[in-house]
């Protein structure tokens, strides 16, 4: 059993597929205005056009101090901020200097699952499971993709294996 947690910590380490998402500065709008990702996606920032803004995190049109205030006065401006994977579920943002003609939007952050390998949703890995990906074998993607690579194979068969049992609640 060691082996196979050790191979499944390999598998599970190899399978953050960030993603880059853009979202450009209008004159008084962001596009988008609501940034749907996933722990360790990079949000970049950019200037689009009209006047100076800024990249600022918080609601109320006041900076909440936790994340971001950066300018993005010309072309070629750009802010990365990298979503965290704390928990955080929504992160609000706003372009100071429009704010109050609606310059504003937010993050969504979708987190894992704790129970990624029980593939039913029905609180237990189980033999259900192990059919599940076993039946999907070979697929691109879809629940039986538990570790996210792409592909159902070995290394999902073995997150079922390792996670056998009652999901955490
Ligand atoms: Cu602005």
């Amino acid at each position: 059993m060691k082996l196979l947690t050790a191979l499944t910590i390999v598998a599970l380490s190899a399978t953050s597929y960030a993603d880059t998402l853009i979202v450009t500065a209008n004159a008084s709008s962001w596009s988008p205005d609501v940034a749907n990702c996933v722990p360790g996606d990079v949000l970049r920032f950019e200037y689009g056009t009209g006047y100076p803004h800024t990249i600022t995190s918080g609601t109320s049109c006041t900076y909440d101090g936790l994340y971001f205030d950066e300018p993005l006065n010309s072309p070629g401006d750009y802010y990365e901020f990298t979503v965290p994977d704390d928990g955080t579920t929504e992160i609000p943002f706003f372009c100071a200097p429009h704010c109050n003609n609606g310059m504003t939007g937010v993050i969504i952050i979708e987190l894992p699952s704790e129970c990624p390998a029980d593939t039913n949703d029905d609180g237990t890995v189980n033999v259900t499971d192990i059919l599940a990906v076993v039946a999907a074998w070979g697929e691109n993607g879809g629940p039986a993709d538990i570790n996210g690579d792409g592909v159902v194979d070995v290394t999902d068969l073995l997150t079922v294996v390792d996670a056998w049992g009652a999901c955490p609640e």
